[in-house]
């Protein structure tokens, strides 16, 4: 409940000071990463805790034991976060360690190890979508106002945890520097078998079927909104407040044509041209 009204400005960015604070996030720039940790990174909403179990279910072998008995962020801890010290654990196997930090504040720490990369992307329209219902149930994040309000601090930047073209851009620019895996949510959605097998495969940790399997069934959608280890309802309800939406939410493809006016979209479409026209990355989504 401490500093649920607080924020902390860190590389151009506004954060909740509720898990950050600027020891934290100094921390967190200067970490000394280990050639065996896997680093999850995400801009908010794209999938972070998709990844977080996906990745503790290849690295049971399909045993969903600890997926079942130890909290997400004991698992794979957030970097910046105040309480990752504490957390981290030494298991024998590699560290998983997740972050929402951009690419900016990393990649000289991570250029002195040669620690695994993760990145998950999500359409940003519906991370946008996404984001806005976390922030009504999140008290940690300020109110958002109106979908088309929060909508446009998205577009311009000026949401907690900073721009998502920017974080897109910068961590994919690092693809060739860093030993870096770039996945979609929507890939995952699409053939998550196949992306598993594919992760498994680049982790230097090859699953037998039945064992692929198993990973498929405790990472499906249903099964995650179920588990308590992945769905905060083990948070109180001061700092996740469920009866303003669930963090499992609805878990599809698409959801912002539920949500977006042809304006909206129209200015969006115009706005992600301007931002990612001239990238030469490939998504599996379009904007218009
Ligand atoms: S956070 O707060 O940044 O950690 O959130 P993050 O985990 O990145 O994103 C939450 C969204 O991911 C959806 N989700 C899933 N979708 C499909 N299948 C599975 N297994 C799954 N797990 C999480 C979750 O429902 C949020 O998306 P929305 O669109 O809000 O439902």
């Amino acid at each position: 409940m401490d500093r649920m009204e607080v924020t902390e400005t860190f590389a151009g960015m506004v954060l909740p000071g509720h898990m950050h604070t600027e020891e934290s996030l100094c921390f967190a720039s200067t970490f000394q990463f280990r050639d065996t940790d896997v680093l999850i990174a995400t801009y908010p909403k794209s999938g972070t805790t998709w990844m977080q179990e996906i990745l503790t279910l290849i690295y049971s072998k399909g045993d969903p034991e600890p997926a079942k008995t130890i909290p997400n962020w004991a698992r794979a801890p957030w970097l910046e976060h105040t309480y990752f010290r504490e957390v981290l654990q030494e298991t024998g196997r590699p560290r998983l360690i997740t972050t929402h930090l951009p690419c900016q504040v990393l990649t000289p720490a991570l250029q002195k190890a040669k620690a695994k990369v993760i990145y998950v992307a999500r359409n940003p329209k519906d991370v946008a979508v996404s984001f806005y219902h976390f922030h009504k149930m999140a008290k940690f994040l300020p109110d958002p106002g109106s979908f088309e309000d929060f909508l446009m601090r998205f577009l311009q930047g000026t949401v907690q945890y900073g721009s998502w073209f920017q974080h897109v851009k910068g961590w994919l620019s690092q693809r060739t520097e860093l030993a870096l895996f770039y996945i979609t949510y929507e890939d995952l959605h699409k053939d998550l078998r196949h992306s598993v097998e594919r992760l498994a495969e680049w982790l230097g940790c090859p699953l037998q079927p039945e064992e692929v399997q198993a990973t498929l069934q405790h990472c499906s959608f249903t099964s995650m909104r179920e588990n308590a280890m992945v769905n905060y309802t083990l948070i109180s309800p001061e700092i996740m407040d469920h009866s303003q939406s669930r963090f499992m939410r609805k878990g599809t493809v698409g959801d912002w044509r539920e949500h977006f006016s042809p304006l909206q979209n129209k200015l969006f479409h115009k706005i992600y041209q301007e931002e990612m026209g001239d990238s030469n990355l490939r998504f599996p989504w379009t904007t218009d």
